[in-house]
């Protein structure tokens, strides 16, 4: 049995206010090719859909061409889904029970009642059953319902006597209901933020939503009885414990601090019962990378002619440029008035341009050794004096200081 495992796909995000729709579909389509190649048995997407409760129509169409893709080029394979903490779990659940019958599961709910119990889709192969285990992302407040008042109450108490998350206890007991048939091979597909559980720490990204203290961590030790655990919510591929409890990661890169991530598709191979679950990668690309790039003005422009394309934007035709998102740091002493177009004219996706000189690094330091400065007013003069190689206009120093002005009014 094999199956492709991927998640936190985030369609609709965008990256510094930059659509990265085109990029998803870049990446999607790759995906689906390798479907197409690979044939897997089934293709498990862990959360996070969209990254919004609410995504918009562009963000919903991307993602039903690629189901409608995948399942119309692969027929046989069975593909399952769940919902991610930033998907709305009842609008993942649209239209499911149709989709069931075409070999496509999702389940955006988590339980709600006592009789409920974690989707289970069971796939046979040569060496029997494997049972794969549906369960979309909770928060303790959504599984009261399952227990009685007494459970609940006793779980809460648990979890405080114990020095344990709710989240943590709430999982055992789910998981304490199910039937789980040690004779059988299990899956179980997740989004919850699991945690190693002896001392390692999990690696995280900007791009996640990072959440204070240890109110949400999920040993992985709970795992145990599951030949795979099919993760989502940590944009980083990477082990929790044991080899094949695995975070996927992403299938591109969401933020600056992702640029030396290798994205992929985990491919995932269950042999007999008992055997040791095979876990492989397939390299995805990116339509543009993320980069942080540093340099003059200059070295910047000269990096873009080397390494380019040729552009196809009018008013740059035959003009090599990056089309890379790029974080750009400036060295130049003195950079001029025209940074942000000069480059730009190199550059066509710049999320950022920032500034590392001597001017910078005094007013950091006179920063930290005066503590924060009050006089914003001057430091702004100052840095737009060095940024544009001239002083403000009357005009522009009066708009600057009615913002000012207003920004002060809103913290009172
Ligand atoms: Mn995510």
């Amino acid at each position: 049995m094999k199956f492709f495992h991927i998640s936190d796909l985030h369609i609709g995000k965008q990256l510094y206010g930059y659509s990265l729709l085109e990029d998803q579909v870049y990446v999607l389509e790759q995906i689906l090719k390798e479907a197409q190649k690979e044939k897997p048995d089934a293709l498990l997407i862990t959360g996070d859909i969209y990254d919004k409760p609410v995504p918009g129509a562009e963000a919903v169409a991307v993602f039903d061409r690629f189901l409608t893709g995948l399942s119309r080029s692969c027929p046989a394979m069975q593909i399952m889904v769940i919902a991610g903490n930033h998907d709305a779990a009842r609008r993942i659940d649209y239209a499911g029970d149709i989709l069931c019958q075409h070999g496509i599961h999702i389940v955006g709910t988590p339980l709600q009642r006592p009789e409920d119990q974690i989707r289970r889709v069971t796939m046979e192969d040569v060496h029997g059953a494997v049972d794969f285990y549906l369960l979309p992302f909770f928060k303790p407040g959504n599984l009261r319902g399952v227990f009685t008042e007494e459970e609940n109450t006793c779980y809460v108490n648990r979890a405080k006597e114990e020095g344990r998350s709710e989240y943590e206890i709430y999982l055992e007991a789910l998981l304490g209901r199910e039937d789980l048939d040690a004779s059988r091979r299990k899956v179980l597909l997740t989004h919850q933020f699991f945690v190693p559980g002896d001392g390692e720490k999990p690696e995280r990204t900007e791009s996640e939503i990072i959440t204070v203290g240890t109110l949400d961590h999920i040993s992985a030790h709970l795992l145990s009885a599951f030949d795979y655990v099919a993760m989502g919510h940590l944009h980083r591929p990477q082990k929790c414990g044991r080899e094949n409890i695995r975070y996927c990661g992403t299938p591109m890169p969401y933020s600056l601090s992702e640029e030396k991530d290798h994205k992929s598709i985990t491919v995932v191979t269950l042999g007999l019962p008992g055997q040791e679950a095979q876990v492989e990668t397939i390299a995805l690309t990116p339509l543009r990378r993320v980069r942080k790039l540093r340099g003059s003005v200059k070295e910047l422009i000269a990096l873009a002619q080397q390494e380019g394309k040729m552009s196809d934007q009018p008013g740059k035709a035959g003009q090599k440029e990056i089309n890379d998102y790029v974080s750009l740091v400036v060295t130049d002493e003195e950079p001029g008035r025209y940074v942000r177009e000069q480059l730009g004219m190199y550059y066509s996706h710049i999320l950022e341009i920032r500034f590392d000189n001597r001017f910078m690094q005094s007013l950091m330091e006179d920063q930290l050794s005066e503590g924060l400065s009050e006089d914003y007013f001057e430091m702004f003069r100052s840095f737009y004096e060095m940024r544009n190689g001239a002083g403000m206009s009357g005009e522009e120093a009066e708009i600057f200081a009615k913002l000012l002005d207003e920004t002060k009014g809103g913290e009172a």
